[in-house]
């Protein structure tokens, strides 16, 4: 059987804006850092706290009756709670008041006004909280993306996916785990879309998903205060150990007319990737004009030829 290899994600303290994007940004990997000034938030914001800051405002939230939520199969329900309500459950181990469960968990992952057309700014979304953080802002200001407000009950873990945006997850308080894949390694991952389809990262179904075990984990646990740099397309399985708070940042490393204009969620694949995949489908279904011998093989070679022209050759 192939070895699992696995590695911890590198922490490193005190990184200066000049250090960041001169020795660590340019190596396209993750990294913790720690020491980082984010503001008051980190002390601030208890659960009284934030439930008085921000009010009886109605808020979108996912609820799970299992720890483990799964975006294919969709075994969790969106429901509405005002925001006080929301923090204060999402604190709690067992509600008195629930929608499936009394152990059920909670998930906040903040949207803009209109899901479809805004996009997530804490800034705009919840302008108070917003005044008690200070993003580290290792990017241009016009390379911003979005600010996504993420609040989690203990015990939640969301699926493995992907982003197409460099992205600063900052844990404001609570503790998290973090299970990362790189992009290298998506051909294990069993993809549909955006996300893994290995559900378990921990104890996957090795009949059903054979090459998983060939996928190299890294791994990390945000402690209140540590920021982790997730550069675009790195794939990232999120458990939270505790009731914790965090904030994200996505930004833009392509030149902006790269991205769909559609995207409000930082996930949709660059336009020439989606043109390319099209073209793709398109190719695939010339092939199905000719008998499987021949099919085979032409599909064979385009593989040998995607490889040969696209593949870059520093990944191994
Ligand atoms: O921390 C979380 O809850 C999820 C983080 C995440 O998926 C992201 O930052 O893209």
């Amino acid at each position: 059987m192939a070895r699992r290899e696995r590695a911890a994600v590198e922490r490193l303290h005190g990184v200066t804006r000049e250090r960041f994007l001169r020795d660590i940004y340019p190596r396209r990997k993750p990294v913790v850092l720690t020491g980082l000034e984010l503001g008051t938030c980190t002390t601030k914001w208890t659960t009284d706290y934030l439930s008085q800051a921000e009010g009886s405002k109605e808020v979108k939230i996912h609820v799970s009756a299992v720890p483990q939520m799964d975006f294919l199969s969709k075994n969790f329900v969106y429901r509405t709670l005002p925001f006080d309500v929301f923090v204060r459950r999402a604190a709690e181990v067992k509600h008195k008041e629930y929608f499936l469960t009394e152990d059920e968990k909670y998930y906040l992952r903040s949207v803009g006004e209109d899901v479809r057309k805004d996009i997530a700014d804490i800034r705009k979304q919840f302008p108070i909280l917003a005044e008690d953080v200070h993003i580290p802002e290792y990017f241009e200001k016009e390379q911003f993306f979005s600010s996504v407000f993420r609040i989690s009950s203990a015990g939640l873990q969301l699926w493995t996916h992907y982003d197409v945006m460099d992205n600063f997850l900052i844990q404001v308080t609570g503790k998290k785990r973090v299970v990362l894949y790189s992009p290298r390694d998506a051909p294990y991952l069993y993809l549909s879309g955006t996300k893994s389809e290995v559900l378990d990262v921990d104890n996957p179904d090795l009949e059903k998903y054979p090459l998983f075990v060939k996928a190299k984990r890294y791994q990390c646990v945000l402690e209140a205060g540590d920021v982790l740099f997730i550069p675009a397309l790195w794939f990232h399985n999120v458990l939270s150990e505790e009731f914790g708070v965090a904030l994200n940042v996505f930004w833009k490393h392509l030149p902006a007319e790269s991205y769909d204009k559609t995207d409000t969620y930082g996930n949709k694949d660059p336009m020439a990737a989606s043109r390319a995949i099209q073209i793709l489908d398109r190719a695939l279904k010339t092939l199905e004009e000719l008998p499987e011998e021949y099919r085979d093989f032409y599909a064979r070679r385009m593989v040998l030829r995607i490889q040969e022209k696209a593949y870059r050759n520093d990944y191994g």
